[in-house]
């Protein structure tokens, strides 16, 4: 008989900020890749259905899967452990595996911390689970699958990478059928796709990099465009996300994809992310006309010697430049900054702060917090040093401080981005007050990032 397989995304930690739910891209392929080879699959999306340990409990014992695949950043990596655990209660002859990329870079201490988990999938999963499952249905060993961490004869075998997809365009689209779709839409009438994968640059707090390699591997521009139209089609959305990193890596790619959406008139908006040095003002102005309004960059930081510590290869003066461009073209620009990466100082986060503030006066910069992912450099150079000093992965949703050094201590970088956001706020609402257009729901904004303050500093103590 066929393995039945249910897909299983973890919520994440009550207080850690969070985005909208939406059906994601990594279990929509995985599912969709099962579903081309007719195998039954479904997906628990325990994040979006609000679901308790006990709902998924019961959830999951009325569904009996065969194979359990449950996903896990690291700040679902806890919750992940415990799904895995009540899966094997629950249906105790599953077989139960877990990716993403969290475990991708922790598959042998995961093994070692949940001796429940089967199987852990390391990086790009579509063909190493179905692989997997096809091994199950037939009855073999699945102990030396590419790209699988398991245990064999009571030791941890790490098999060797499976290599990537190098025809994206082979892949199906994203199984979002398998999630409510009319349901979501009514948290955001937005859909999100991919429209590549890995990125040539090598970040050291990158860890998608990592996971998805050092070259970027990429869908043809009418694929994408066929998915945005069956997209148009069945859900009738109009507006759409790009998660790419850096959706611009190659400008001829993108120019074409623009003058697809074009050539099929689709009248469509869309946002996306990329890099400063890949993107010139003619590229912008392409793609406003085919529909975006909207760019995201990962600024990082404001000054050189911070960007050069991370290998960003970009210069403050070139996003300058960059944004200049975009908010005359009439797009937002979203600066995407990190606070606290190994060598900033209170002096330089500042220096960011403003230089944030001048290059995107109207757009609130998203201020992370530096947080050191397994799998990346940062990690490890925090690691060597001594000093990380937050190891519970629930605090790793990049708001929370998670190490120090010797130039920035913990309270002090907690300090500095509740200070950006303050200094924001209280700026716009200056601003505000200034044109007489103080809103009732800037007023809001204020009070809910103070409560999230007091919230933060509570939770220090
Ligand atoms: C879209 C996105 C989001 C979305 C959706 C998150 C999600 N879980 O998909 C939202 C906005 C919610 C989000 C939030 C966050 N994100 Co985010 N996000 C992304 C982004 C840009 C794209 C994800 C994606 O769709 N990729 C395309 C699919 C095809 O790849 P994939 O998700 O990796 O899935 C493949 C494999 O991982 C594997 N796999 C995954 N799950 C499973 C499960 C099984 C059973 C198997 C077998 C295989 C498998 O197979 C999949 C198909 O090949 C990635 C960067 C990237 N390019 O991946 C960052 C990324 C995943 N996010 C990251 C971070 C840090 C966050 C946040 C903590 C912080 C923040 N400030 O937003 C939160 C945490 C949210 C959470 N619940 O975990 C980091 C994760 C690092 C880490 N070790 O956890 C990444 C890698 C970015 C980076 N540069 O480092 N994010
Ligand atoms: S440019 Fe973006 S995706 Fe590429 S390595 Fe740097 S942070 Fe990662």
């Amino acid at each position: 008989m066929k393995p039945h397989v249910t897909l299983v995304n973890p919520t994440a930690p009550v207080d850690a900020a969070m985005h909208m739910p939406f059906a994601l891209l990594g279990l929509g392929y995985l599912a969709a890749v099962l579903e081309k080879n007719n195998y039954q699959v479904d997906v628990i999306d325990c994040q979006m259905l609000k679901l308790s340990l006990e709902d998924f409990r019961r959830e999951i014992s009325k569904r009996q899967p065969d194979i359990v695949g449950v996903t896990s950043s690291t700040l679902t990596y806890k919750s992940a452990l415990k799904l895995v655990k009540i899966a094997k209660e629950a249906c105790p002859n599953c077989i139960t595996v877990v990716g993403g990329s969290h475990v991708t870079f922790w598959d042998d201490k995961a093994l070692e911390e949940c001796p429940e988990i089967d199987i852990v999938i390391r990086r790009e999963g579509e063909n190493t689970l179905l692989e997997l499952v096809q091994r199950i249905e037939a009855g073999k060993s699945y102990h030396d699958v590419l790209g699988t961490t398991c245990r064999k004869d009571g030791k941890t075998v790490r098999n060797p990478d499976r290599p990537y997809i190098e025809d994206l365009d082979s892949l199906p689209f994203p199984a979002r059928h398998l999630w409510p779709m009319e349901r979501l839409r009514e948290y955001e009438d937005i859909l999100y796709l991919a429209t590549s994968r890995g990125c040539v640059y090598w970040c050291e707090f990158c860890t998608t990099v990592r996971m998805h390699g050092r070259k970027y591997r990429m869908r043809s521009p009418k694929n994408v465009v066929d998915e945005l139209e069956f997209l148009h089609k069945t859900y009738g959305a109009k507006k759409f996300t790009f998660c790419d990193d850096a959706f611009t890596v190659d400008q001829p790619r993108t120019e074409a994809l623009c003058s697809e959406i074009l050539q099929r008139g689709l009248k469509i908006e869309w946002n996306c992310g990329t890099r400063v040095d890949m993107i010139t003002k003619d590229l912008l102005m392409k793609m406003k006309e085919a529909g975006c309004i909207s760019v995201w960059f990962g600024v990082e930081s404001g000054t050189q010697q911070v960007l050069d510590a991370m290998k960003k290869g970009i210069t403050p003066e070139l996003t300058i430049k960059v944004l200049g461009w975009v908010r005359e073209l009439g797009l937002k620009p979203v600066p995407n900054v990190i606070l606290g990466f190994p060598g900033e100082t209170k002096k330089s986060a500042w220096k960011t702060i403003k230089f944030v503030e001048k290059i995107a006066p109207d757009a609130v910069g998203f201020y992370n917090v530096a947080t050191p992912f397994p799998g990346t450099p940062m990690y490890d150079l925090v690691k060597e040093k001594g000093w990380l000093r937050v190891t519970d992965f629930d605090m790793y949703d990049t708001t929370h401080p998670i190490f120090e050094t010797p130039y920035l201590s913990m309270k002090d970088l907690g300090k500095l981005r509740e200070g950006a956001f303050h200094h924001y706020y209280l700026r716009r609402a200056f601003i505000f007050e200034k044109k007489r257009r103080f809103k009732v729901s800037t007023a809001m904004i204020i009070v809910a990032n103070l409560i999230a303050d007091i919230k933060l500093k509570l939770r220090r103590k």
